[in-house]
């Protein structure tokens, strides 16, 4: 019976091993209020943290209204996330292509296409947020320029040197850095950027700490080191133009989220993690050479 479940799968989707199809299931069926509340406020529906001051005034007032404060609060400091992130792309033309490597419901594509107008491919495992995202760009009356596709970011299927730019927005965090890179010093065209932000553990703590352990059980996922990145970058011709320790900036967001009737029981764990220096937030920027 499982074998037929399997074999079922493999056909729909492109996981390529059983850690993939677990992780396709958790995103297939992924309803936290904490992301679509946050993404009916505006149609953004992001998978990732924010980062920013937090506007404490949000937990007063009338508590018919909190919710709704605090939802449009986290909501604000994760659009900063993704604008600080398309922030560092660089300078892309209308005629430019960039991936969205993870692009869980799609957010992210669409803040970049807004921002330069390009074209924007975003690559998922998971049928549902591939679904989702498509549905999203036709409602914006984008589609045209944004697609969605049933992909896994570590064969892509796309051709050499299609892209001007390549991000992942917390989704490196799935995959084996050194097979991800060589994909991207593929895709990219000389001189194109990639930007990750990614929560990694910090090696000078040591190995991963229990926090991070509990963060990985709790996505189904396994967190780099810091190190990994920038040595599976230099062998894969991408070399670091900027690098931004985020931590102190996120706190703020985990400690509202904590506050929040939309915490899902993982914030004390990133508070924890964050301030014993095991855990760190980070932007890393790149150029293809
Ligand atoms: C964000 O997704 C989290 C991940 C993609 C995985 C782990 C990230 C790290 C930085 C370790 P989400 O927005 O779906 O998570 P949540 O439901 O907790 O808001
Ligand atoms: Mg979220």
């Amino acid at each position: 019976m499982s074998t037929t479940t399997h074999r079922v799968r493999t056909a729909l989707a492109p996981a390529s091993n059983p850690y993939q199809e677990s992780v396709a299931d958790y995103w297939n069926h992924e309803m936290n209020p904490v992301n679509l509340r946050l993404g009916d406020v505006d149609g953004l529906y992001h998978h990732h943290f924010g980062i920013g001051d937090v506007d404490w005034s949000v937990l007063h007032g009338p508590e018919d209204t909190r919710d709704k404060r605090i939802i449009a609060e986290l909501h604000r400091l994760e659009c900063a996330q993704a604008d600080f992130l398309t922030d560092h792309l660089g300078t892309i033309a209308p005629d430019d292509r960039l991936l969205d490597s993870g692009c869980g419901r799609g957010g992210g594509s669409l803040v970049a296409n807004k921002r330069f107008n390009c074209h924007v491919d975003g690559v998922s495992i998971s049928e549902t947020q591939v679904a989702f995202a498509a549905s999203q760009a036709k409602k914006r009356g984008v589609n045209d320029k944004v697609r969605f596709h049933l992909k896994d970011m570590l064969e892509t299927g796309f051709e050499t040197g299609r892209f001007r730019g390549i991000w992942n927005n917390e989704s490196t965090m799935y995959v084996d850095l050194s097979t991800l890179f060589a994909e991207y010093a593929r895709l990219l065209t000389c001189g194109g950027r990639y930007v990750t932000i990614t929560g990694c553990y910090n090696d000078t703590y040591g190995l991963p700490s229990r926090e991070v352990s509990t963060i990985n059980a709790h996505y189904i996922c396994d967190i780099h080191p810091r190190s990994a990145y920038f040595k599976e970058m230099a062998k894969n011709r991408l070399a670091p133009i900027n690098v931004v320790d985020l931590t102190a900036a996120t706190i703020p967001y985990w400690e509202l989220r904590a506050k929040s009737s939309l915490a899902t029981g993982i914030e004390d764990t990133f508070l924890t993690a964050y301030k014993n220096g095991s855990f760190q937030y980070l932007l890393i920027a790149a150029d293809r050479i």
